[in-house]
């Protein structure tokens, strides 16, 4: 079997950007081909718009406001199966389930609690196209999932 080329958003956090160095690393380590990245401090539109699922929630307010915090790296991925296996790569959302049960996880790694959770990844393929677009706008991926237009990184 193959599987087509998938792209996945990650985000790293403001609270882990002392890190990305390492998760960059990590996630070349883990074959995945970083295809765009943009360091921005979201606007709170933004950063609703990236969680518009979770609104209502009692913690909303509090992710809108820790994730226009200070400034946040956003890659797009190309890998086979990338919104899954960038979820593995990144553990649970509960940085104490992670150390527990997947130490070599990012979060494990990297993350101080649940709301510093120091990553974020896309559930889903339809989200991931959605929030790629809301960030960088329209790209297009060429089969081998680099961006159309645009010379690979080496
Ligand atoms: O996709 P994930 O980030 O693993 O998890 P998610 O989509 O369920 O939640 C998005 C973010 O919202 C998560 O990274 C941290 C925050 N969050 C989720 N559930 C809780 C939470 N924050 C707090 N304080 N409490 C929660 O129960």
């Amino acid at each position: 079997f193959f599987f087509p080329m998938q792209q996945t958003l990650a985000v790293v956090k403001p609270d882990a950007q002392e890190h990305k160095d390492a998760i960059i690393a990590r996630i070349k380590e883990a074959g995945f081909n970083i295809a765009f990245q943009k360091e921005t401090a979201l606007t709170e539109e933004l950063a609703q718009q990236l969680y518009t699922e979770h609104e209502g929630k009692e913690f909303y307010p509090q992710l809108v406001e820790h994730m226009t915090s200070g400034p946040t790296l956003f890659l797009v991925l190309s890998q086979e199966e990338a919104v899954d296996r960038f979820r593995f790569l990144m553990g649970p959302t509960n940085p104490e389930q992670a150390k527990e049960a997947f130490p070599d996880s990012l979060r494990a790694q990297f993350a101080s609690d649940m709301l510093k959770n120091a990553l974020h990844g896309s559930s889903n393929p339809d989200h991931a196209q959605e929030k790629i677009k809301a960030i960088f706008g329209d790209i297009e991926f060429n089969t081998d999932g680099t961006v159309k237009g645009m010379e690979p990184e080496l």
